[in-house]
C-alpha cells in the first residue's frame, strides 16, 4: 500500500500536459513494459506522452514498444518521469546528466538514490510494473487492456515469468487482475522467454562453453565485444544470460560478464544467502539482495579477479 503522498505525487503526473517517460539504459521487459503502460494511459486521456531511452531496444522487447527500436524525445516536456531507474547513472549517456531535472521517478529498488525531485518507491514489490499496477489501483486511475498487457509482461520479465523469490502473493494478484483484462499471455511469454535467433543461440553455447567455475560455488560467464560482434548480439540481448547462471546445480553466486565501451559490465545472481547488492555497491553499483550490477574498469581478466575475490569476501 501506498501512502496518501505518494498517490497524490502520482496523481500529480496526470496534471501535466506534455510528459516524457524516460527508460534506464540497456532496457528490461520491466523499464519497457512500465513505461509504455504508463505512457499508453496518459496518451488515452488525451495527453502528448512519449517514452525515451538512452539505448537500442532489443529486437525482441519491441512488442512492448509498438515496433520502435530507437527511442528518441520529439517534443519539450513539463513533465519528466523515470520508471525502474534506481541510479542516475542508468539513466544512460543522453540522459544521465538531467538527472536533477526528473520531477518524478517511480522505483521498486530499495537503491534508489533519490536523485529524482520526487521519489514514489515500493522496495517490496517484484518490478515496477508491479508498482504501477498498485499506484494506478489505489488512484482509481482505469487500465486499458493494452496497458495491462504491458504491466503483465513488465511483471513476468522482472520475475522470470513468476519464478524468482521475488515473486509475492501479491506479484500473482496484480497478474489475476491484468489477465482480467482480457490479454494473451502465452505468445508473450515465448517471446521473453522461450524463443530466440539462431545467431543468439549459437552464441549462448558459445557462452556456456567459456563458463568458469570457482569453489565449486561460483559461476562465471565472461562475455568479450568480439563475440557479441561476431554472433551479432544487441547490448541488451546480453542481459538474457544471466538465466544461464542458475542452471548451475551448486552454485551460490553467479556473475556474467561483460565487455562495453568503457567498463566490464557486471549482472550478479544470488542463489542462496548471500547479498550481491552489497557486492555490486562495492563497486558502485546496486540493486536487489539476489540480483544486482555495476561496472568495473579493467580489463576482462583484471576484472574477474576483482570480482572474484570481492565474493569470496562476502561468501566467508
Ligand atoms: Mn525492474
Amino acid at each position: 500500500m501506498f501512502s496518501e503522498n505518494q498517490i497524490s505525487l502520482f496523481k500529480e503526473i496526470f496534471t501535466k500536459d506534455n510528459i516524457r517517460i524516460i527508460a534506464h539504459r540497456s532496457p528490461d521487459g520491466d523499464t519497457l513494459g512500465s513505461c509504455f503502460a504508463l505512457c499508453e494511459v496518459l496518451k488515452n486521456m488525451g495527453k502528448t506522452a512519449e517514452v525515451v531511452c538512452s539505448d537500442r531496444v532489443a529486437d525482441k522487447l519491441t512488442v512492448l514498444t509498438d515496433c520502435e527500436t530507437e527511442l528518441f524525445p520529439t517534443f519539450t516536456p513539463d513533465c519528466i518521469v523515470t520508471v525502474d531507474v534506481a541510479t542516475a547513472d542508468l539513466l544512460g549517456k543522453a540522459y544521465c546528466d538531467i538527472a536533477a531535472e526528473v520531477d518524478y521517478a517511480i522505483d521498486h529498488h530499495y537503491t534508489n538514490t533519490n536523485f529524482a525531485k520526487n521519489l514514489i518507491l515500493d522496495g517490496d514489490c517484484s518490478s515496477a510494473g508491479e508498482v504501477l499496477f498498485y499506484l494506478f489501483k489505489q488512484a482509481g486511475i482505469p487500465l486499458t487492456e493494452k496497458a495491462a498487457f504491458l504491466l503483465y509482461a513488465a511483471i513476468a520479465s522482472d520475475t522470470g515469468c513468476f519464478k524468482f523469490a521475488n515473486t509475492m502473493p501479491e506479484t500473482h494478484e496484480a497478474a489475476a487482475n491484468l489477465l482480467r483484462y482480457g490479454i494473451e499471455i502465452e505468445k508473450i511469454n515465448k517471446i521473453l522467454f522461450d524463443e530466440a535467433t539462431v545467431d543468439y543461440i549459437r552464441f549462448e553455447c558459445e557462452v556456456i562453453n567459456n563458463m568458469k567455475i570457482y569453489d565449486e560455488k561460483i559461476v562465471f560467464l565472461p562475455v568479450t565485444k568480439e563475440m557479441m560482434e561476431r554472433y551479432n548480439i544487441q547490448d541488451g540481448e546480453a542481459n538474457g544470460l544471466s538465466y544461464l547462471l542458475r542452471r548451475v546445480k551448486g552454485s551460490l553466486i553467479g556473475a556474467t560478464l561483460r565487455e562495453s565501451d568503457e567498463k566490464i559490465r557486471i549482472s550478479l545472481r544470488s542463489f542462496g544467502e548471500e547479498n550481491v547488492a552489497e557486492i555490486a555497491a562495492k563497486f558502485g553499483g546496486g540493486g536487489h539482495v539476489k540480483a544486482a550490477g555495476c561496472g568495473i574498469a579493467g580489463t576482462l581478466e583484471e576484472v574477474e579477479e576483482k570480482l572474484l575475490s570481492a565474493i569470496r569476501e562476502s561468501i566467508k
